[in-house]
C-alpha cells in the first residue's frame, strides 16, 4: 500500500527532478569553466609590462620570436655580441643602432594584434638581409573571457528558470 503510493508520487513528478539535475549539472559545469578560465585569464590579460633581452649577432636575433599580449608595454633590450647591428621595427617607426657589447633599449605599447616583423638595420655582412625577428601580439583573452562568461551566465539563467518551472 505504502510502496504503491510512493511509486505514484514518483511517477507524477518525473520532470522536475530531471530539470533539477540538469540545473545542478549546468551550475557545476559553469563553476568548472570559470575555474579553468581564471588562471589563464590572470596570466594573459593585456596591459602588462614585458621586458625581453634580445641578443644580436651575425646573422640572427636570439630569441628570433617573442610573444606578447595586446596592450602590453613591451621593452626590448637589444645587446650585440659581435659587431654593430640595429633593430628596425617598421610598424612602430623604431630604429636603433647597437654597437658591439652595448645595449639598445626600445619600448612601445603593442596596440594591434598580429605579427610584427623587425630586422637588422645596419648592413652587417653577407647574410644581413636574413637577420630578422618577429614579435607575435596575441589578441587579448580578456575579450574572449567576457564572451564565455556571458554565455555561462546565460546558460545558468536558462537552467535556473527551467529548475524553478519544474520545482
Ligand atoms: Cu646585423
Amino acid at each position: 500500500m505504502k510502496s504503491s503510493l510512493t511509486r505514484t508520487a514518483g511517477r507524477k513528478r518525473p520532470a522536475p527532478r530531471r530539470a533539477k539535475l540538469i540545473g545542478i549539472t549546468a551550475i557545476i559545469a559553469a563553476i568548472m569553466a570559470v575555474s579553468w578560465l581564471f588562471p589563464s585569464f590572470a596570466g594573459s590579460a593585456g596591459g602588462q609590462e614585458r621586458e625581453f633581452v634580445i641578443t644580436a649577432r651575425q646573422f640572427a636575433f636570439d630569441p628570433p620570436r617573442i610573444y606578447v599580449n595586446l596592450g602590453d608595454r613591451v621593452t626590448l633590450r637589444v645587446r650585440s655580441l659581435d659587431i654593430t647591428h640595429g633593430l628596425y621595427l617598421d610598424a612602430y617607426g623604431i630604429n636603433i643602432r647597437v654597437p658591439p657589447m652595448e645595449e639598445g633599449v626600445v619600448s612601445f605599447v603593442a596596440d594591434r594584434p598580429g605579427k610584427l616583423r623587425y630586422r637588422c638595420s645596419v648592413i652587417c655582412g653577407p647574410l644581413h638581409p636574413f637577420m630578422v625577428g618577429e614579435i607575435v601580439v596575441q589578441p587579448n583573452r580578456l575579450f574572449h573571457t567576457g564572451g564565455v562568461l556571458a554565455a555561462i551566465v546565460g546558460l545558468g539563467a536558462v537552467a535556473y528558470a527551467w529548475w524553478r518551472k519544474g520545482g
